[in-house]
């Protein structure tokens, strides 16, 4: 009865519960209840395939003007109910769907994983600058890295998904960072999990650090990708010209007609 009792508010009309009595529920009513949420996830689910979409496609974009890929990897995920639910509880917001739509902005969630710091920023811009894309909250835990160590750039972005019978609006969670800092995440979420949110000190001692070292690692490799960088700006590729001049091969074609 928890998961009933908590869509006391639900605007579904019909549906009464209480705190105290049993509630007047029906299956018929459960069967509506059910169907409006799995409606209300669904937008969630198309705003990730829209966001998915534009990161794929600035990523074959940028790789075909600057034969370079500043995107590693895309993970996303759907928050599950449960998880909605105990965000909802442990936030005090009103349990119901305008509430949970206005306040849970991390329902549809999608990471981007670069190679340099550099091209943080970089998809960031690209994004931030579609004219369907607002940001509504943008939090730098690179410049301000979290005390245990997290880095990465969080953005809180709305997009309109484009239903069968109506518009809305979407939030979505992206989280941007490098694969060093992937790679600490994932590892610390994997330790506090362990220890239930108890990190022992020692162990958080060692996790600060390896922050730290990830940090160093970035900075390195980004110096080095700056030094390549330059490098091809002092002269042509080789291999590439030789076997990609087209300007030259359309030249000898209207030459040769
Ligand atoms: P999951 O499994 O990724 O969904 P809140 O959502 O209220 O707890 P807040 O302040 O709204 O937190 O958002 P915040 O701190 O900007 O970012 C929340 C998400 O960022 C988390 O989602 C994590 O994915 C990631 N994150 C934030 N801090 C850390 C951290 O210290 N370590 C790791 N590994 N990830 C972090 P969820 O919902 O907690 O988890």
């Amino acid at each position: 009865m928890e998961v009933m009792r908590s869509w006391q508010h639900s605007p579904i009309a019909g549906i009464q519960l209480t705190e105290t009595a049993a509630p007047s529920v029906s299956l018929d009513d459960i069967r509506v209840l059910r169907g409006h949420f799995v409606d209300f996830m669904l937008d969630y689910k198309f705003a990730i395939d829209e966001i998915t979409t534009k990161i794929n496609i600035l990523r074959e974009d940028f790789n075909n003007a600057n034969e370079y890929n500043p995107i590693e990897h895309i993970n996303s995920r759907l928050k599950s109910p449960e998880s909605v639910l105990e965000k909802v509880q442990r936030k005090n917001y009103p349990m119901n769907l305008a509430s949970i739509r206005e306040n849970v902005l991390d329902i549809a969630g999608v990471r981007v994983v670069c190679s340099f710091i550099s091209d943080i920023a970089k998809i960031r811009e690209m994004l931030a600058g579609q004219e369907d894309v607002t940001v509504l909250d943008e939090r730098d835990y690179i410049t301000h890295r979290k005390p245990n160590g997290y880095q990465s750039l969080h953005l809180i972005v709305s997009i309109p998904v484009f239903r069968a019978d109506r518009t809305v609006r979407v939030p979505v969670e992206i989280q941007i960072r490098t694969i060093a800092m992937d790679f600490w995440a994932s590892l610390e979420h994997k330790i506090y999990y362990k220890y239930r949110g108890e990190v022992p000190p020692n162990l958080q001692s060692e996790l600060t650090q390896a922050a730290e070292a990830a940090t160093r690692l970035d900075e390195k490799m980004e110096a080095l990708h700056r030094l390549v960088d330059h490098t091809d700006e002092d002269g042509p590729r080789p291999n590439r010209s030789e076997s990609l001049d087209f300007s030259a091969l359309y030249e000898k074609l209207l030459t040769d007609h």
